[in-house]
């Protein structure tokens, strides 16, 4: 019989933890690469040079396939070398409650006697509007419905690809309260560029201290990264509208006690 993989015993050496492969603390871990190398022995050899370079001792390679004429991927299984002390891991906490949609509701209209206006959009080449439209779009995400089934909200979702400029100008048409912005392509650390062009964009068109509240979301978004980008809030991966309503309800407010 198999048994289940146990807790990890970290307190014998403070709080420490290695990954589990086939038993509890044998460090096994598994990563794939490619390397601009044609699929032969040199390559095989390179692949677990670097594998051994990052801490993976023993490696083995366990897949090797050419892609294309002169790029091979990998699969290297192998024991990291490396601990994990779990004291040095800073998680961010969300420092608001999470607010039903009846709750976001009163509390938008307590605070603002008006509809709290959101504009949406993927920017730059960014064609991938899933993410976007499961925070927004009445449908929703993981049971929860989007920002347009809030009665106090008003949903303005421009679609993918749209151009800086043009986002500002409607956003500044629509008086918008928050700009909600998706990124999920990051090669070339496109995300992180677009960000940055969007809230400078941003900052240079509204006087200061009256800037929407810039909210930018997708897979790949590194946490506690908002000042470096320019924005009030990162959102990442399994967001549901519900934690977006609550931050907007909260840093609204917030902005509300400032004037
Ligand atoms: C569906 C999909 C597509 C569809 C998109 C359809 C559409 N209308 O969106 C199509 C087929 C068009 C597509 C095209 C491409 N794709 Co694509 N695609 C995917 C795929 C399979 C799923 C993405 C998805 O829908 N996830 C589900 C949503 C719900 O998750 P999410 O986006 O992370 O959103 C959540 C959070 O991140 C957050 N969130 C996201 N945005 C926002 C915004 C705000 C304001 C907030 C608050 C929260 C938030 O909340 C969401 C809900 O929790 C991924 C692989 C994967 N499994 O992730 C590749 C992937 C994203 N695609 C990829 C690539 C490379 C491409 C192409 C370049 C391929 C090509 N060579 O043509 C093109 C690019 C097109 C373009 N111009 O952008 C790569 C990106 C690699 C990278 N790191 O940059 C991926 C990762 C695949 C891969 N492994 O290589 N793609």
């Amino acid at each position: 019989m198999t048994s289940a993989p146990q807790a990890p015993q970290a307190s014998s050496q403070g709080n420490v933890i290695r990954p589990y492969g086939d038993t509890t603390g044998d460090g096994m871990v598994q990563m794939s690469f490619t390397l601009p190398l044609p699929h032969d022995k040199l390559a095989e050899g390179a692949a677990l040079q670097l594998a051994r370079k990052m801490g993976l001792d023993p490696a083995m390679l366990v897949h090797a396939k050419p892609m294309g004429p002169d790029f091979t991927f990998f699969v290297v299984y192998g024991s990291t070398t490396h601990l994990v002390n779990l004291d040095d891991v800073h998680v961010v906490e969300r420092e608001y409650p999470l607010l039903s949609a009846k709750d976001a509701n009163l509390a938008i209209r307590k605070q603002l006697r008006r509809k709290l206006v959101v504009v949406g959009a993927c920017i730059g080449t960014d064609a991938h509007t899933v993410g976007i439209d499961a925070i927004l779009n009445i449908k929703g995400f993981a049971g929860e419905k989007g920002l347009e089934y809030y009665r106090e909200i008003r949903v303005v979702n421009l679609g993918a690809q749209v151009l800086v400029p043009d986002l500002v100008a409607r956003a500044r048409a629509e008086k918008a309260d928050a700009v909600l912005v998706s990124q999920v392509v990051t090669q070339k650390d496109a995300h992180i560029h677009n960000t940055t062009q969007m809230s400078a964009a941003f900052r240079e068109a509204y006087p200061a201290g009256q800037v929407p509240v810039l909210i930018v979301g997708g897979p790949r978004f590194e946490d506690g990264s908002e000042s470096t980008l320019g924005v009030d809030r990162i959102f990442g991966r399994g967001t549901t509208p519900g934690e977006v309503a609550s931050y907007l309800v909260h840093e609204i407010g917030l902005r509300k006690g400032k004037k």
